[in-house]
């Protein structure tokens, strides 16, 4: 039943990424910041839903991410890139929340 549920967003999730993705960055918000910063995955010095998608690919095990960007995506901390992290940076970049964890945690990863 977990698989199920699990399967079911990340279909869900990985549809509203490919929506979202696919707009030009003036389409939809985008949080500039310094390329390669906390969330930044694509390093184009922008938050945006592209971000989010490539964190849920590495979540599902369909792209891997190299250690740095490990590193930028885990939006908790917890050593894990998992389905909240995406969420963060989706969340993040369409204006819901106004830092992507409760830390506050927004720095740029060198
Ligand atoms: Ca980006
Ligand atoms: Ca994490």
């Amino acid at each position: 039943m977990m698989k199920i549920k699990k399967f079911v967003l990340t279909i869900s999730l990985l549809s509203v990424f490919t929506v979202f993705g696919g707009m030009s960055a003036g389409a939809f918000n985008a949080v500039k910041v310094a390329p390669y910063s906390m969330g930044d995955l694509d390093g184009d010095g922008m938050i945006t839903a592209a971000d989010a998608r490539i964190a849920l690919l590495h979540s599902t095990g369909r792209h891997t991410l190299n250690e740095k960007h490990i590193r930028i995506a885990d939006i908790d901390g917890n050593g894990k890139i998992e389905h909240a992290d995406a969420r963060a940076i989706l969340r993040y970049s369409s204006g819901l929340i106004s830092s992507m964890n409760s830390s506050g945690r927004n720095t740029e990863i060198k």
